[in-house]
């Protein structure tokens, strides 16, 4: 029997590193599946394709390996869409492959017919058809070469009639994975050199481009006597073994980063893409180093912008970086930040009449997870507890969807982690409505045995637009949740399942929760005012608040008033 397309596609995804491909069977993927059945790859039978998605872009994020999804022709596909925007934005190398109607019943409205082109094309870095069987292994190469070496989602669109045609002789086109140094030339390092040595009160701000540049940004800190702020997904490379350390800045930040940025004459940009333009200092000289020149300058003008990798660059300009004597600007901003996370600490505690704020339960999931537990948290309070609280210790990992800010991202994320790692602790945060937005894929975690441990955060409501809402000065809408016991639900669905009310009951329930050996739901009944604080005053937010409350009490709703004034406030 002569070779399919389909199977060339799949030798092809599994030649580039391809391990696992999560998806929805149906109609036009059918033959494609029979082959991953055949192949080496693990095809991860998901509920909701959008949650396949967050779980591929979550293995390849945190394996950095190339992962794939796959979806039936129409609808199938399309569901992929908003896991699609989080793994592009994300930078996480991710396959997909769009199954289409047969080729000669394009652009006549077939049924189920979509124009994955015009879907997709806001959402990759490459978005191709299949139009010939002869086409099929040089265009699925040049897929998996540009999700890789572009970083981001490669969409292959593949007519059912191709996908079942046989496949023709090609020549030998296969895929590259190498690791370049990409550094600036020398002058440009010179310059950089120069600025640093000039400077009197630096600071290093450092971005997920830092990833695997530990040792050089706290070597690099060190001499220059700087403060390092990172952003959320700088955490997991700066935060830890770093005595420069100062948090992070924006509306979850902490004071010490936020003010070491904003009262520094010499700012240091590390791989970061930070998006908020208030939060860059007005005054300041900006130097700007980032693998991708599109990103140099686009959130705040610089000074001076150069192009390279952050390990290959620090380690060819730390021979011009002369050895800074005093700290003074240094030592003040760290000692905020000491003092930061003191206060933080003081707020870890139990709520009146023994309610659980999130983040005590955040961090008591701190305290007993394992050292080097993954962690997905809902975007929501839940994602803003874990970046503020998860302490990471270089082993340990945390993800959110912190530049495309959809919910539902954890339980999804959380699969993928399990799938690339069975080992692993792998820890998902869910608010309640993220929990609930996509909970058909808490029936994956059985079906495909993956122990995933769920923490959900049961506020009973959208907490964090409400928040917005408050500190825009109006009464909450639409934000209530009227939620069953989740805990309940999880033992229906076949999960170890348990619900907690009292901070009295919440140690030993997480501790029982984390050592489960299957995927096991502890559901936590939290304090549902607690306020997110920013690391400052802001005027129009305390202003809305006052808005807020003198209509709540026009409203009749005293009581939420006085709530949320006793449970952050007294
Ligand atoms: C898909 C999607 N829909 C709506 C929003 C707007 N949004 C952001 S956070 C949030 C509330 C999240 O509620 P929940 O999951 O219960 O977390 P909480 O903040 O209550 O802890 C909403 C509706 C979004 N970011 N993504
Ligand atoms: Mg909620």
């Amino acid at each position: 029997m002569s070779k399919k397309v389909a199977q060339v596609i799949v030798e092809t995804l599994h030649s580039a590193g391809v391990k696992n491909c999560y998806g929805i069977v149906g109609d036009t993927l059918n033959t494609f599946a029979a082959c991953i059945s055949r192949s080496d790859i693990k095809f991860v039978h998901m509920r909701h394709e959008e949650a396949g998605a967050f779980a591929a872009q979550g293995e390849a994020l945190l394996m950095d390996r190339l992962s794939a999804v796959a979806g039936s022709c129409g609808p199938g596909s399309l569901h992929f869409i908003n896991g699609l925007y989080e793994a592009n934005r994300n930078r996480a190398p991710l396959i997909v492959i769009a199954s289409q109607v047969v080729r000669s019943e394009l652009g006549f409205d077939f049924i189920q017919e979509v124009d994955f082109k015009q879907v997709f094309a806001g959402c990759s870095v490459f978005c191709e058809m299949i139009l010939t069987a002869d086409q099929a292994l040089r265009k699925t190469v040049m897929a998996c070469q540009a999700a890789i070496s572009k970083r981001g989602v490669a969409v292959l669109i593949v007519p059912v009639d191709i996908a079942d045609a046989d496949a023709t002789e090609e020549p030998p086109f296969r895929v590259h994975v190498n690791r370049p140094v990409i550094r600036p030339s020398d002058e440009d390092l010179d310059h950089v050199a120069t600025m640093l040595n000039s400077g009197t009160n630096i600071t290093i701000y450092a971005g997920s481009g830092c990833m695997k540049a530990h040792d050089e940004v706290v070597e690099l800190a060190g001499r220059l006597n700087a403060p390092v702020a990172h952003t959320t997904r700088g955490k997991d490379a700066i935060e830890y073994d770093n005595p420069h350390n100062v948090g992070m800045t924006g509306v979850i930040g902490s004071e010490s980063g936020y003010h070491a940025i904003l009262d520094c004459d010499t700012l240091l940009l590390l791989g970061t893409d930070f998006a908020w333009r208030q939060f860059y200092p007005g005054h300041a000289k900006i130097i700007q180093v980032d693998s991708d020149a599109t990103h140099i300058g686009r959130r705040h003008p610089v000074t001076l912008g150069v192009v390279g990798n952050i390990k290959d660059t620090l380690q060819a300009l730390m021979p011009r970086i002369a050895q800074r004597h005093d700290a003074t600007f240094h030592d003040a901003y760290v000692e905020r930040h000491r003092k930061a996370l003191k206060a933080q600490a003081q707020r870890s505690v139990p709520g009146h009449n023994g309610k659980i704020p999130g983040q005590l339960l955040t961090s008591i999931i701190n305290r007993l997870a394992a050292p080097d537990a993954v962690f997905a948290g809902d975007d929501g309070t839940p994602v803003v507890w874990m970046m503020r609280m998860i302490e990471v210790n270089g082993r340990r990992r945390t993800f959110g969807s912190m530049l495309h800010g959809t919910m539902a991202t954890a339980v999804g994320t959380a699969l993928g982690l399990q799938q690339a790692q069975p080992g692993r602790q792998v820890i998902a945060l869910a608010g309640d409505g993220g929990f609930s937005m996509l909970l058909g894929d808490v029936l994956t975690a059985i079906q495909e045995n993956l122990p995933i441990k769920i923490a959900v955060y049961d506020n009973g409501k959208l907490g964090f637009v409400e928040l917005e809402q408050k500190g825009e000065g109006l009464v909450p809408i639409y934000t209530d949740l009227k939620n069953p016991d989740f805990g309940k639900v999880a033992e229906a669905m076949g999960l170890w399942g348990r619900t907690v009310t009292k901070a009295d009951d919440l140690e030993s329930a997480v501790a029982e929760w984390l050592a489960q050996p299957g995927p096991a739901l502890l559901n936590v009944k939290v304090e549902p005012m607690e306020l997110v604080l920013p690391p400052f005053t802001a005027i129009g937010a305390a202003y809305g608040m006052a808005m807020y409350s003198v209509k709540a009490v026009l409203h009749g709703k005293a009581g939420d008033v006085l709530e949320m004034i006793g449970e952050n406030v007294l």
